[in-house]
């Protein structure tokens, strides 16, 4: 495949804003027609030996990682990837992660931004639906051996040959990430930034990184987000936080999220010339003395691990005097654990409202304390359109809660390849976030529920579909539902509820079995099992989902 058709292929599978549309956005100055990728030597030559990333005793200044970034294009070039390619990307937080990202960015590769808990079954299937070339994982993290899984998974993708590993053990025929990426004694940078201009140059309406959406139907979907749209949610995401060169900021939860990657995240601080640190897993007693060592100034959290968080440092004895916003979004998060997270971090606490889609709300320094306590921030641009809508789409009284319905400068007309979901989840540009949301006296949104059929597990969202079909698939199982079922400390948990096959009996370590021989991510494997007789169904013959939460929640806990 040549570079060119490789690119109009990707484009192919995206929704573009209308040109007139586009026209605003670029004269508004929201869209700068700047590729990421050129921007990280602009970074560097800005500020080429402040600290841009800390991971444990690693640090490297702008200057040096704009060198690995470029030795990182310069190995994807040399197998052949180049503008319009798709690496699966899988690494765990670490200088590495960000030294590949900054690369695919540099050479026009796009990164699908995986997660490393994903397994088989969703590295394969995005790896198909991408037309994914190679795929990034660690050797082995938390006992998993990744390697031997991208391996498998090389197999099971048509278009994907590489298998590039972070880690010492890293086996014939793959490549070795850290010595790719390594800065040679006699470092030639001249030739290697020259010899990147080769081909064709990533243009700002490509796509320059693949998010996971939060997925209701089937398959994970995909979103294709563009170097011009890209750029700028993390551009102003950073100003709307007030991010700069002393911002320290800690990457704690997995960087293939949007929320610390972009939002403002690790790209955001780096644009501004802070340092980003990074910690593998969100571990409390690892995140409060890295907080204390590196002095950092802004930390982001899911609720539920902000919670660990805070309870850890309640008990102990950490400094956490440098810090300055602690942000906390990604599932609902109740005004009790608010105030008790201001009392004990003793810093302020920022709600965050987003999506991969897009959409990014953050509350104001300038909102007063009650209205962060209780709402989820507002919009970072003028050119975000809101509707709060009824079921019939007619938008709803002030203060009335209704689905939330957005069209921006950086939320995308549509899903990548995936003209049905498309149909349903986007109308004339809007997309449809499935969030009931009422807006705040202070203009501030708040969100209530949803109308979407996922489970947020701690932030971490499951497709209710995707498990109901893995489910379905087992022999002793007759009808499936997967619920929300609630849950002190993630918020939420996935329970299936089973009618099983004639005279067969399930359960629930036969179902995990199942599910986690067949590849399937640990997040999304049933933690709860309802087995009923019938399934309780609606008017209309569906299965009735609040008639199942009724029963689940009078029911579970002496299951
Ligand atoms: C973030 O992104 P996703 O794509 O993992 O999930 C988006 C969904 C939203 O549609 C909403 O249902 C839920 O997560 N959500 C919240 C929330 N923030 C996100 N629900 C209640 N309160 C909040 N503060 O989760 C994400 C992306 C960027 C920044 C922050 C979060």
């Amino acid at each position: 495949m040549t570079e060119q058709t490789a690119s109009t292929v990707l484009r192919d599978g995206v929704t573009p804003w209308p040109d007139d549309v586009a026209d605003v956005y670029r004269s508004a100055g929201c869209w700068r027609d700047r590729p990421l990728g050129d921007l990280v030597w602009e970074w560097a030559e800005a500020r080429p030996d402040q600290i841009a990333v800390i991971d444990g005793p690693t640090r490297f200044t702008y200057a040096e990682l704009a060198r690995r970034a470029d030795r990182a294009a310069v190995m994807l070039r040399d197998r052949g990837l180049g503008r319009g390619s798709v690496v699966l990307v899988a690494l765990p937080n670490g200088w590495e992660l960000v030294v590949l990202l900054l690369g695919c960015l540099r050479a026009g590769v796009a990164p699908v931004m995986m997660l490393p808990a994903h397994r088989d079954h969703e590295l394969a299937a995005i790896g198909r639906l991408t037309g994914a070339e190679a795929i990034a994982v660690p050797d082995t993290f938390r006992g998993h051996d990744h390697q031997a899984m991208a391996e498998r998974v090389r197999e099971l993708v048509p278009l994907l040959r590489e298998v590039i590993v972070r880690g010492d053990d890293v086996r014939e025929g793959s490549v070795d990430l850290r010595s790719a990426v390594a800065e040679p004694a006699d470092d030639d940078q001249v030739h290697e930034r020259r010899s990147l201009l080769d081909g064709t140059p990533p243009s700002a309406s490509d796509v320059a990184v693949f998010l996971l959406s939060g997925g209701t139907t089937g398959l994970s979907k995909v979103i294709a987000r563009t170097h011009n749209d890209y750029e700028y949610n993390a551009r102003r995401s950073a100003e709307v936080c007030g991010f700069g060169p002393g911002t320290v900021y800690l990457a704690a939860l997995p960087a293939g999220h949007n929320f610390p990657l972009a939002s403002p995240g690790i790209l955001g601080t780096l644009m501004v010339g802070g340092t980003v640190a990074l910690v593998p897993s969100p571990a409390p007693a690892r995140v409060l003395g890295v907080i204390a060592r590196e002095r950092v100034t802004v930390v982001a959290a899911v609720p539920a691990v902000l919670s660990r968080w805070v309870a850890a440092a309640e008990g102990g004895d950490a400094d956490l005097a440098s810090l300055e916003i602690v942000q906390v979004g990604g599932s609902l998060f109740a005004p009790e654990a608010y105030r008790r997270a201001v009392d004990v971090l003793g810093c302020r606490v920022q709600q965050v409202y987003g999506m991969a889609e897009g959409l990014l709300c953050y509350v104001r320094e300038t909102d007063p304390d009650d209205v962060a306590a209780v709402t989820q921030g507002r919009p970072i641009s003028e050119h975000d359109e809101l509707r709060i809508v009824d079921p019939d789409g007619a938008e709803v009284p002030p203060g009335e809660a209704g689905e939330l319905l957005v069209r921006g400068p950086y939320t995308p007309r549509g899903y990548f390849r995936a003209p049905e979901q498309n149909a349903e989840a986007f109308a004339d540009g809007w997309y449809r976030t499935g969030d009931l949301v009422t807006r705040h006296p202070s203009g501030n949104l708040v969100v209530v529920g949803r109308t979407k059929d996922v489970v947020n597990r701690g932030g971490e969202k499951v497709s209710a579909d995707e498990v109901e079909r893995l489910v379905q698939a087992l022999d002793a199982v007759a009808e499936v539902a997967v619920i929300p079922a609630p849950d002190p400390d993630l918020g939420e948990r996935v329970c299936v509820c089973v009618v099983p096959a004639g005279g067969r009996t399930v359960t629930l370590p036969d179902i995990r079995r199942e599910l986690t021989a067949a590849g399937v991510a640990e997040y999304k494997i049933p933690e709860q099992l309802l087995v009923l007789d019938e399934m309780p169904q609606t008017s209309v013959g569906k299965t009735d989902k609040t008639a199942l939460s009724r029963i689940v929640r009078s029911r579970l806990g002496r299951v």
